[in-house]
């Protein structure tokens, strides 16, 4: 390198820790892609960064938590919500952001998940969903699309996946929405959005692992943006019941949710205690 010029800088640096980059993810991955619009969600928003926590799991999306230079957490596989949550009621002025896979956060976690959302605990969480476990090699995931090939079910799959806005909306969540990494605009706006929004906040953001789904899919990362750009249909409060993901013909994205509830902490004292009985004894 020629020393006498100054090393590259990027906008994003003042929110990551420079030293612990090249980060792991591999060439094509869209994981960056997706903590960069989180990371600039969270600077766009305003919210006081030095009051703001960042959650992870474990997987190659579970890495965020590790590069980015708040306080953060990288915790167990699937166990990200739940940590968060004690978080959030321990300190209810923190801003907490959970950022993982769709392993991690519906796999593992997928109960920590629906009751967080049911509970409408204060929470922004982004998933990547990469249709696959990428970390561990590609195995099968709750999300992988029926018939899709990978190392567990290498003639295809022969099950369902989740619908995860679905899942957010019946559960609960307050802020639904689900986006791609080609659409980083509307992602970022997105997920500033769920930032702000009081309650439990979720964006899913469809993403390539062009390693392990692409490869025995034979699907490169540009195939996987092509069909991004080609196959998506940008339907604002579509009902949540027709956001089956069917990339042979369509996926449609968009913000399907936004609504006022009260949040865990609102309806109890810190005490544990429901507000109405709090509310009874003071009329008593
Ligand atoms: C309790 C436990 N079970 C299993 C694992 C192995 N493991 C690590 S990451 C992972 C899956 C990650 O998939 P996902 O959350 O979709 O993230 P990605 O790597 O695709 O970003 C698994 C099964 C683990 N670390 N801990
Ligand atoms: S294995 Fe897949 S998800 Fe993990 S970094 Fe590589 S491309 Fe990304």
């Amino acid at each position: 390198m020629n020393q006498s010029k100054k090393p590259l800088s990027h906008p994003l640096d003042p929110l990551l820790r420079t030293d612990r980059i090249p980060h792991i993810w591999c060439p094509g991955c869209g994981i960056g892609t997706a903590f960069s619009s989180c990371l600039r969600a969270m600077q766009e928003s305003g919210i006081d960064l030095l009051n703001t926590v960042m959650v992870s799991g474990i997987g190659c999306s579970g890495r965020g938590a590790g590069y980015v230079k708040l306080d953060s957490y990288h915790t167990t596989h699937g166990r990200a919500i739940p940590f968060a949550t004690g978080m959030k009621l321990a300190n209810p002025e923190l801003n907490v952001v959970i950022f993982s896979g769709d392993g991690d956060l519906f796999a593992i976690g997928g109960n920590h998940f629906i009751h967080a959302a049911r509970r409408n605990v204060d929470l922004t969480v982004v998933c990547v969903n990469n249709f696959n476990y990428g970390m561990t090699g590609g195995q099968v995931a709750a999300t992988t699309p029926h018939a899709v090939k990978t190392t567990t079910t290498p003639v295809g799959n022969p099950e369902d996946p989740f619908n995860l806005p679905l899942l957010a909306y019946a559960a609960g969540a307050t802020y639904v929405a689900r986006w791609t990494i080609l659409h980083t605009r509307d992602l970022t706006e997105s997920i500033e959005e769920a930032i702000l929004n009081r309650g439990f906040s979720f964006v899913e953001v469809l993403s390539p692992c062009p390693i392990n789904y692409g490869r025995r899919n034979k699907e490169k990362a540009l195939d996987t943006l092509k069909i991004y750009q080609e196959r998506s249909i940008i339907k604002n409060d579509a009902h949540p019941t027709e956001l089956e993901i069917d990339f042979a013909k369509r996926v449609i994205l968009g913000k399907f949710l936004q609504v006022e509830k009260p949040t865990c902490i609102d309806n109890y004292d810190n005490t544990c205690r429901p507000k109405e009985l709090l509310e009874e004894e003071k009329a008593a």
